[in-house]
């Protein structure tokens, strides 16, 4: 931490190493209070640059020795500072030895080596491992890792590091050692070690080309009842990138630990994958469809890395996209195809297009928007985000999209036939995918350089004589912090014409004939499609299956809508003409709350969503999400002076509508979609048990003795968490007299399960009655613990972004626990409070009574003497831009 003015980095700035390491000897005299690193580096001058001096990245760590090449280096014969190690004029060839000292008990930051649960673990991305020992602590310097472990044997029996063990033993003091040898070369983000006392589920696998592998799931001792769907999820992995991508597993042996104090979700380190616990622990008793899920796409995803991140890396952390965009998209390739149902992959489709739209288009208009490849940064940390991560793997996505599935695989195999073992720009990849296809992906380019959600308009017109249907496509992209305009973007435009019995018509363009759906080129600002021998006059559905990540403008009358939304092939089109219908009234509803007048939802939508919930032939998944409306910070996005409590009481008295005007048919669904017998994640039981509770749900809405009693009697009888987490919510959103007993009943049930008291945390500070006094009432449980990201997630996250209305209330004083809460987290964990820092990004967007409280908060973090540059760089941006 410093006070100065923290710096930029650019993009542009970037200068190769000027030594490369080629090996790296990593010993560990492990102790909580005193651990000692001992490290030796063969380096050798990197022909690519001109700098003479050894460069190497230390903070936090006292250095106790230094040799270069088998000599003491003196104090006039290297420099030192807070963050850099630097040897002038070093010779061609030097071998160092390092010797350094560091505190892991005393670490909150959860970045570097640290103690959780009395146990050791490591996170380097992306510059943790600056914080264990001086090193080129970047992505383009790759070395071969020999790593030795000494602890406690009673209290540390288990020593893992990356690759394989190729020694152990005792060293006769009550201590024991181990001694892992990782076969690949690797950046220094990838190194882990973990000590601790731990169980493993574990089996062999056998690999496509017939090697076997050693697959351990690593928990903490009474959890090994919950590691099974996440090495269910792993083999699923593993088969999966055989055969889609012929990816190997590269490894004899491959593990997963799970830890229950981590910053964010994962990490994906060479064989040592380490899990935040919520991605890994699951049985039905405490784990809902939801975590399930979240569980296979995660271990698929860290999983994925192997070969997109650590195989091919990248060469500094501004390609962070290249694996991380990359990534997502085969995590959600692997999702998808897990479920195996086309209706299943729309749902997941639609699940991706929501969280876009919740998360990446705000980020992408707010003070924080950056390129998925960014071109600054202040704090690496600060650009984990759903730019570079969600929209990075639309982009990967509209490739393929481009050159087909098939294309896509050619180009796959082009970019590791070309760049493995390498660190490389996601250039490259874009290059490759090029290359394999002949195919000119140069303005696509602007995807990665340029900010900000670009917005399609669409205009059409039919001739009924000359039987045509002109389709006009403009495209604009709003400025963005340091891009003030935009040059027009390559985007696929997936489209279909619905005629009047609701069929696909055929499509034919410039004489070719395209079936019943084309993805149209769009390349200019502004280009004409002419269809030709248009029988009538169609319905369009544009941009089908969200084809590109921008914002869609036509004007459509709610018969085409309502048209759309009975019959469009395209399922993701389906929803979204759903999604439509209800933001226009939406938007009506909250004008209606704020001008105080009376609020009315008219038939016609009702009955559409009636015919959608009870439509037999499409599975429950999609009918849910067909259903489910767009969040309260979706439609804040919509307007141009956000009033929170307006926007929560238009979208309540929606739902209390449906809750009301459904209630038999919500009651029916209720019925028709229970899942008797044993609990099971998969796909379809999940989605009719989320139609069901999303029926409770609005009942709950419209709260009666009848439907409360509902609730309480899922309550009560729930065989799994997912209907036992949703009649709990569904009773405290009616404000069920019984909702009390059931949330202390449910603390008492599962007080030893930290996941699950989680659970129990966000539901309470979520819920519309929760105001900042009684979230400062939570904080004094004693189970809360500022220390631990997913509890501070829980409780304070839940409240300052999952809870607008009370956040947001008018006396500012949600303002204030923010600025509390932000300074207190920095002092422990900079990365997590610059999250929370987050949710203040889109202040200016208020109403001028909150802005001006929000603007002072914001202030008065920013004034904070000993800021993290984690903090610093968010609340700067947030009050400049
Ligand atoms: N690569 C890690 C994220 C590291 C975050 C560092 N602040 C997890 C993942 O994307 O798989
Ligand atoms: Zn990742």
């Amino acid at each position: 931490m410093r006070t100065d003015t923290p710096a930029t980095i650019y993009r542009q700035d970037y200068l190769p190493p000027s030594y490369l390491v080629d090996t790296v000897e990593l010993g560990f005299d492990l102790d909580p209070a005193r651990t000692i690193v001992a490290s030796r580096l063969t380096m050798r001058r990197n022909p690519d640059s001109a700098e003479r001096a050894i460069v190497l990245c230390g903070e936090n760590l006292e250095l106790v020795a230094l040799r270069m090449n088998g000599k003491t280096l003196g104090k006039r014969e290297y420099a030192i500072d807070d963050k850099t190690l630097r040897i002038p004029n070093a010779p061609e060839r030097a071998t160092l030895e390092i010797e350094t000292l560091t505190a892991p008990r005393q670490n909150t930051t959860l970045n570097g080596l640290y103690v959780s649960n009395g146990n050791f673990f490591t996170q380097c991305e992306a510059e943790g491992f600056r914080h264990i020992t001086y090193f080129p602590d970047r992505p383009d310097v790759m070395a071969k890792f020999t790593v030795m472990l000494r602890a406690d044997k009673q209290r540390y029996p288990v020593l893992l590091s990356n690759g394989n063990l190729i020694e152990e033993g005792d060293l006769g003091d009550g201590r024991h050692f181990a001694k892992w040898e990782d076969p690949f070369k690797k950046p220094s983000y990838l190194f882990a070690l973990v000590a601790a006392r731990l169980e493993c589920q574990e089996e062999t696998f056998a690999l496509a080309d017939g090697r076997e592998a050693l697959l351990q799931v690593w928990v903490e001792e009474g959890n090994l009842d919950k590691t099974n769907y996440a090495m269910q999820s792993l083999k699923n992995s593993i088969r999966w990138d055989e055969q889609r991508y012929g990816l190997e597993l590269d490894l004899d042996r491959f593990m997963i630990v799970a830890v229950g104090d981590f910053n964010m979700g994962a990490m994906e380190n060479k064989g040592l994958n380490i899990f935040n616990t919520k991605y890994v622990l699951a049985n039905p008793r405490v784990a809902t469809d939801t975590d399930y899920a979240g569980i296979e796409a995660v271990v698929g995803h860290e999983y994925f890395h192997n070969w997109t991140g650590n195989r091919v890396t990248c060469r500094d952390w501004f390609q962070l996209s290249l694996k991380e965009g990359l990534t997502v998209f085969r995590d959600q390739e692997f999702s998808a195809d897990m479920i195996g149902t086309d209706s299943g992959r729309a749902v997941s489709r639609i699940e991706q297009v929501r969280t876009l739209r919740q998360a990446q288009f705000p980020e992408d208009a707010g003070p924080m928007a950056h390129p998925v490849r960014p071109d600054s940064f202040v704090e690496i940390n600060n650009f984990y985000t759903v730019t570079v991560y969600e929209k990075g793997a639309e982009v990967v996505r509209m490739i393929q999209t481009l050159v087909g599935r098939e294309g896509f695989r050619k180009g796959m195999d082009l970019y590791f036939a070309r760049h493995d073992g390498q660190a490389v720009e996601c250039d490259d990849f874009r290059r490759a995918m090029a290359d394999a296809n002949g195919r000119d992906l140069a303005q696509f380019e602007l995807w990665y350089s340029q900010a900000g959600t670009p917005v399609v308009r669409a205009d059409t017109s039919y001739d009924a004589e000359a039987k045509t249907y002109t389709l006009t496509l403009s495209q604009s992209c709003p400025p963005t912090p340091g891009q003030q305009s935009k040059a027009p973007f390559h985007i696929p435009f997936a489209v279909g014409l619905l005629g009047a019995n609701g069929r696909d018509l055929p499509l034919t363009i410039d004489g070719v004939a395209h079936g019943t759906g084309a993805v149209l080129e769009l390349l200019e600002a502004r280009q004409r499609f002419v269809f030709t021998d248009v029988a009538e006059a169609p319905t369009p559905s544009l941009l089908r299956d969200f084809s590109a990540p921008v914002i869609l403008e036509y004007d459509y009358s709610d018969a085409e809508l309502l048209h759309l939304f009975s019959h469009d092939s395209d399922p993701v089109n389906r929803w979204e003409a759903g999604q439509r219908l209800a933001m226009a009234r939406l938007l009506k509803l909250t004008a209606a709350v704020a001008a105080g007048a009376k609020l009315e939802l008219d038939e016609t939508f009702i009955n559409a969503l009636r015919k959608m919930l009870s439509d037999a032939s499409l599975d429950a998944a999609f009918r849910e999400q067909a259903l489910l409306l767009p969040s309260e910070s979706m439609i804040a996005d919509q307007l141009e002076t956000v009033n929170p409590q307006a926007i929560h009481l238009a979208r309540q008295f929606m739902r209390r509508t449906i809750g009301t005007e459904l209630r038999a048919d919500l009651f029916a669904q209720y019925d028709a979609n229970q899942t008797p017998g044993p609990y099971s994640p998969d796909a379809g039981s999940a989605g009719r048990r989320g139609l069901k509770n999303l029926a409770l749900a609005y009942l709950a809405a419209a709260p009666s003795p009848a439907n409360n009693a509902l609730a309480k009697m899922q309550f009560d009888t729930a065989g799994n968490m997912t209907d036992r987490v949703a009649a709990l919510g569904a009773l405290i959103h009616a404000e069920a007299e019984y909702a009390s007993d059931a949330l202390a009943r449910f603390y008492d049930d599962f007080e030893h399960e930290a996941l699950v008291v989680d659970k129990w945390f966000s539901m309470q500070a979520a819920a519309p009655g929760t105001d900042v006094a009684a979230v400062r009432e939570l904080m004094l449980h004693p189970a809360f613990n500022i220390k631990n990201p997913n509890r501070v997630r829980s409780l304070v996250f839940a409240f300052c972004a999952g809870n607008p209305a009370q956040f947001h209330a008018a006396d500012g004083s949600g303002y204030a626990f923010w600025a509390e809460q932000v300074g207190a987290l920095d002092a422990l964990n900079p990365q997590v409070a610059s999250r929370l820092a987050r949710s203040m990004d889109r202040w200016r967007r208020y109403a001028p009574a909150l802005q001006l409280p929000m603007k002072k908060a914001l202030q008065q973090v920013a004034k904070g003497k000993k800021l993290s540059n984690d903090v610093r760089e968010v609340v700067g941006k947030a009050l400049t831009n």
